[in-house]
């Protein structure tokens, strides 16, 4: 069984990413059903101790890893911890062909012999590329340029440390680490574009919060999918944590289910997932608005955090992705992914100065320690290094 989960993941993952904007627009009009106690029963498969403090729902599944042949096949795929060095390290191997979009062409800028015009057209030609948009470019080179004239400054490699500077300036706007509130449980809405790693993102983060010892749950919101459920149960039990799910088609019957399980058991954290749909599927955003209308009614002032998944490779239509969900839902906060592939990297930029918002995390790979906590200079420093 669980082969046939890793296969079918494994498999899954390479074309989702490419054919997600194909495959939204065949998604129906969700009508979210109230009868979660409509759909067919199905026994939990493997109930855990805990599960049955939960309220008693028969529609709605539990998983939770306590299989031991389960656990042998778990253990092999997580990687090694990783020190504080082999931290920094795997944010600038992850970052290489985004660095090497960047970094290449600014080395060769800066062994020009003068800065004169030319220099800053190139200079601005290299941020456009890397997907740093016209606000934000405009907002480096003006300051670089005041930087230049107040001290005379006339050796072009001079500027890498004043463009990387200003740089970290910028995106320091947007460094604010996620702080979990002791709200038991904290509610995380993982929402976003079809195929930027939602999912994937719910299984990092639970490895990095469980690390925390807070304890986790996962809601699996996205029922659109038939195989989205099983994608999370293999996140679910790689980390050792439940997935609750239902075979209602109700996200939000699910979500409702998930939370009143976690305040029941006293989890620290209930993370949501949901389906990936595009900014411009009205009738999925206003969807999306009501999961959220029933997170709050059954927990107060939940989801506590909206956080928008972001895949780096979008360039400037992540702009476009942030203003629609933060419209329909008020993000909170913002993972960006896929920054190991070859992503430009300068999306961060953007974002900082046309709609800042607090970057939590980047995802630098699809392993379960590929998250990291965003951190300006550090991003910056692998970005040019
Ligand atoms: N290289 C790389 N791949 C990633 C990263 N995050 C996610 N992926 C991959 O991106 C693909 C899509 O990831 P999912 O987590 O399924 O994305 P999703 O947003 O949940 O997709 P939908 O539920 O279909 O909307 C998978 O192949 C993931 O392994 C990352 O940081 N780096
Ligand atoms: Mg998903």
């Amino acid at each position: 069984m669980f082969e046939f989960l890793k296969k079918l993941v494994a498999k899954e993952k390479p074309k989702k990413t490419k054919k997600a904007a194909a495959k939204a627009p065949a998604k129906p009009t969700t009508k979210p059903k109230k009868a979660a106690a409509k759909a067919p029963a199905k026994p939990t498969t493997k109930p855990k101790k805990a599960a049955a403090k939960a309220p008693a729902r028969h529609t709605t599944k539990e998983t939770s890893e306590n299989d031991d042949s389960l656990k042998k096949n778990i253990i092999e795929l997580e990687p090694k911890k990783k020190g504080l060095f082999g931290f920094a390290e795997k944010i600038k191997k992850g970052l290489t062909k985004t660095r090497e979009k960047l970094a290449s062409p600014l080395t060769e800028l800066f062994s020009f012999n003068k800065i004169d015009n030319s220099f800053y057209e190139e200079l601005e030609t290299i941020l456009l590329t890397a997907d740093v948009g016209i606000p934000a470019t405009d907002l480096l080179i003006s300051n670089v340029k005041a930087s230049v004239q107040k001290d005379k400054i006339v050796d072009p490699k001079a500027l890498k440390e004043l463009l990387k500077k200003n740089m970290v300036a910028l995106l320091s706007t947007v460094e604010e680490q996620l702080v979990v509130k002791k709200t038991s449980p904290f509610v995380i809405m993982m929402v976003g574009v079809n195929g930027t790693g939602k999912t994937t993102t719910i299984g990092k983060l639970t490895k990095y919060l469980t690390d925390q010892n807070q304890s986790v749950l996962i809601a699996a919101g996205d029922t659109f999918r038939a195989a989205a459920v099983e994608q999370l149960q293999v996140w679910g039990e790689r980390n050792k944590v439940s997935v609750i799910s239902q075979e209602t088609g109700d996200p939000s019957a699910v979500i409702f289910d998930a939370i009143n399980s976690a305040k029941a058991k006293k989890i620290d954290v209930a993370i949501a997932d949901t389906a990936g749909r595009l900014p411009t599927q009205k009738h999925l955003l206003d969807e999306i608005t009501k999961i959220k209308k029933v997170m709050a009614k059954c927990h107060e002032s939940a989801p506590h955090e909206v956080m928008l998944v972001i895949d780096a490779n979008t360039g400037q239509n992540a702009i476009n992705q942030l203003k629609a969900f933060n419209e329909a839902l008020g993000v909170t906060g913002l993972v960006i992914t896929k920054l190991d592939g070859t992503a430009k990297g300068g999306i961060l930029a953007a974002i900082a100065k046309e709609i800042p918002t607090p970057i939590r995390f980047i995802g630098v790979g699809e392993g379960i320690d590929d998250l990291r906590i965003f951190n300006a200079k550090e991003y910056v420093e692998a970005m040019f290094e």
